[in-house]
């Protein structure tokens, strides 16, 4: 059974049963002719940056009048193929999505294409032979993001530091890209480096978990430094460092990525040290996009998204710019 929630402007209407993802249309107020219909899959909703990243998503198509189907995977990357699916038997004008991992997208993009369908990717990339299989990808560059971490850790540490590493969704473009940077600069310190690395899927009750797991081995005393793929896991793996009697931000030093609001808590708490920002407010990038590909405009293949570092220093003073 399927748990069916219909969003008018003004109503909710519950449906029955309840189903493995959530799916959710918002219809645009007020009459007028056909409105445009996109679907959207998203991966889920494992942290804050996701919860963010979809309320952009929403907002935007409701402020633009356009019809969404917004479908919940729950980090499973055969529900978002279904969800693909249900997108093309519903005729929507435009899909986009974020692919949980860079793999295994070839065959229900094709599907796609011979129905004529535009495609946009957002968030995360995949990894197909066909470039013409998608129009645009809106996302950060994570390899970028891997390099500022790593950057700023070797010059907070003076280049020394026995790295834990809390890594993201194992095949993620984002847990891939951001361990490529984060090494690439590493390479340049011989005195850094990571001696425990496993993942925490990008949410907070592994992050914690793996961080537990870490703190009882026997070679625990080394570590200098925590490099954490999201802040979700990095406020975990806080969270178990304060129940172990170690003190996070001092005894053992926190860099991580998305600069969600907590994160910046964290840092004016002395908790967390620094966090690299990860925009997660795309919305009306995407919807640009969505508006040129619909009028048949070029649109580059790669639109990055701009952002910055955040430590301790700057952490109250940027607190309440935070939108996410
Ligand atoms: C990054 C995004 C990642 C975030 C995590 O663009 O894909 O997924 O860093 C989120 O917080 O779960």
């Amino acid at each position: 059974m399927k748990k069916l929630i219909l969003l008018s402007s003004a109503l909710v209407v519950a449906l029955s049963g309840c189903g493995k993802k959530e799916t959710s249309t918002s219809e645009p107020s007020g009459g007028g002719g056909k409105s445009v219909s996109v679907g959207f899959s998203q991966i889920g909703a494992e942290s804050a940056w996701r919860t963010a990243n979809s309320q952009s998503i929403k907002d935007e198509a409701q402020k633009r009048g356009i019809k969404l189907v917004f479908s919940d995977a729950q980090q499973k990357q055969e529900n978002q193929i279904k969800a693909l699916r249900s997108f093309i038997a519903q005729n929507v004008d435009v899909i986009a999505f974020s692919p949980v991992v860079e793999t295994g997208w070839e065959p229900v993009l094709q599907e796609i294409k011979q129905a004529g369908i535009p495609v946009i990717l957002t968030d995360r990339a995949v990894d197909v032979s066909d470039p013409s299989l998608y129009a645009t990808f809106i996302g950060s560059d994570f390899v970028e993001e891997g390099r500022r971490a790593a950057q700023w850790l070797a010059d907070k540490t003076g280049g020394k530091a026995q790295i834990a590493e809390l890594v993201g969704t194992p095949g993620s473009a984002p847990a891939l890209d951001r361990k490529k940077g984060f090494e690439e600069v590493l390479a340049k310190y011989p005195d850094m480096k990571i001696i425990k690395s496993q993942s925490g899927d990008f949410t907070r009750a592994k992050g914690k978990e793996v961080m537990e797991s870490f703190l009882k081995a026997p070679d625990a005393k080394q570590i200098t430094a925590l490099f954490a793929h999201n802040d979700d896991m990095a406020l975990g793996a806080i969270q178990a460092m304060e129940e172990a009697g170690v003190k996070p931000g001092s005894e053992i030093t926190i860099v991580s990525i998305d600069g969600v609001k907590a994160a910046f808590e964290a840092m004016t708490a002395g908790k967390l040290n620094c966090t690299v920002e990860c925009n997660p407010l795309i919305g009306p990038q995407l919807f640009d996009s969505i508006d040129a590909v619909l009028a048949k405009k070029d649109l580059p293949r790669r639109i990055v998204v701009q952002e910055g570092v955040f430590d301790q220093s700057k952490a109250a003073a940027e607190l309440p710019n935070r939108k996410y």
